[in-house]
């Protein structure tokens, strides 16, 4: 944005892949978008001295740190992005609020419910802006889809079918890491992808989830670990069925062992008038079909006047995934300005983390229906 306006100052925790890509996004959002206030990519924060140096110069950070608490006492530093695993969340996402910073934090919000509760009252009580960062919120694609539902093109949703389904874990070689201990990442394959869906059923439907059925499965009970054979705590594979306050049904299925799927969160939402389909592994795409006896039809999301898009590219000239966390930062930034709360917020986050805490327990007593608070 133009104006003589001093930068605000950005921190990033975390450096291995969400601190990479939001690195990505703080540098590229300015030169994406002209009406967001400017940023000074103040500093890198992370554990290991040597790492975090070296990611800093190669991400355009001014500075690296591993001393996050002193991070949050510099006056030059404005907006915190949480992007550390998950049991570290809670703390400095409550810290920086109270430091009085701007906070962004990676999904899921926390690892448990009673620290996602604390993070909301938290938030509630900031002077700071609080967003959580589930980035498909932002692929053009999807915020048309919900556009559309919004506008009653498909008619009343009856069914949604969603998958996240990633192959990474399929190797029963592959070693242990944070994301597969329940103390630092809360849930697998559930928290990590199942809260992208629950969050884009939310979205796109308008609709609270008021009940669920939950399966959960681990295939690979031991992974290596650096002293021999480590114990999984975490699910591979999660299953739900929610039903939705509107009055629809969803299905969820999650894996991070799905052989020949790299990143596909496929969502299908079926109206009494039309459906509509998208797979994130062709994300500037969303198939569309109006009417009862209409054909799918394949629309390109990439005009400008697709939600998102009037900064990018002209037409045709296709967004990555990468794309989606400078439209987070840049969503950021601006209700930063307009002092305005940006969406998707800390509330979201434990709106959708109740329902992930739903769908394990309703797994633990082998799929019995668990209701949500209000409608149990
Ligand atoms: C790993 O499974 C992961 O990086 C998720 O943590 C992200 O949220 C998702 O966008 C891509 O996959």
């Amino acid at each position: 944005m133009s104006g003589s306006r001093a930068p605000l100052g950005v921190a990033v925790l975390g450096t291995a892949f969400m601190g990479r890509a939001h690195s990505a996004a703080w540098r590229n959002v300015g030169a994406v978008f002209d009406d967001v206030p400017a940023v000074a990519m103040r500093v890198l924060c992370g554990a290991d001295p040597a790492r975090t140096e070296r990611a800093a110069r190669s991400l355009g950070w001014q500075e690296a740190s591993t001393d996050w608490r002193a991070v949050l006492e510099r006056d030059d530093i404005d907006v915190v992005d949480i992007c550390t695993p998950g049991h570290l969340h809670a703390e400095m996402a409550i810290a920086a609020l109270e430091a009085g910073k701007h906070v962004l934090i990676e999904k899921p919000l926390a690892l448990d419910l009673e620290q996602a509760e604390r993070m909301v009252a938290a938030a509630e009580r900031a002077s700071g802006a609080s967003m959580v960062g589930f980035n498909y919120r932002r692929v053009p694609a999807l915020a048309l889809a919900r556009e559309l539902i919004a506008a009653g093109r498909i008619g009343r949703v009856r069914s949604i079918r969603a998958a996240y389904l990633q192959d990474w874990l399929a190797d029963p070689a592959a070693p242990m890491t944070w994301r597969l201990r329940a103390e630092t990442a809360g849930s697998g394959a559930l928290g990590d992808l199942g809260s992208h869906v629950v969050d884009q059923i939310r979205a796109l439907t308008g609709s609270a989830v008021v009940g669920v059925r939950g399966a959960l499965r681990t295939f690979e009970p031991e992974r290596r670990g650096s002293d021999g054979p480590e114990r999984v705590t975490v699910d591979d594979a999660a299953w739900a069925l929610l039903d939705l306050d509107g009055g629809a049904t969803a299905s969820l299925e999650v894996s991070r062992v799905a052989v020949g799927r790299k990143n596909a969160l496929q969502l299908e939402v079926h109206g009494t008038d039309g459906a509509l389909a998208f797979d994130l592994e062709r994300l500037n795409e969303l198939t569309v079909t109006q009417g009862r006896d209409g054909w799918p039809a394949r629309l390109l999301v990439t005009e400008a006047e697709h939600p998102h898009l009037s900064g990018w590219w002209p037409p045709g000239h296709a967004l990555g995934w990468d794309s989606t966390f400078v439209m987070q930062a840049a969503e950021l930034l601006r209700a930063i300005e307009r002092g305005t709360p940006p969406s998707p917020s800390f509330a979201d986050g434990l709106a959708v983390q109740r329902v992930l805490d739903a769908i394990e327990r309703s797994a633990a007593v082998d799929g019995a229906r668990i209701g949500l608070p209000g409608h149990d």
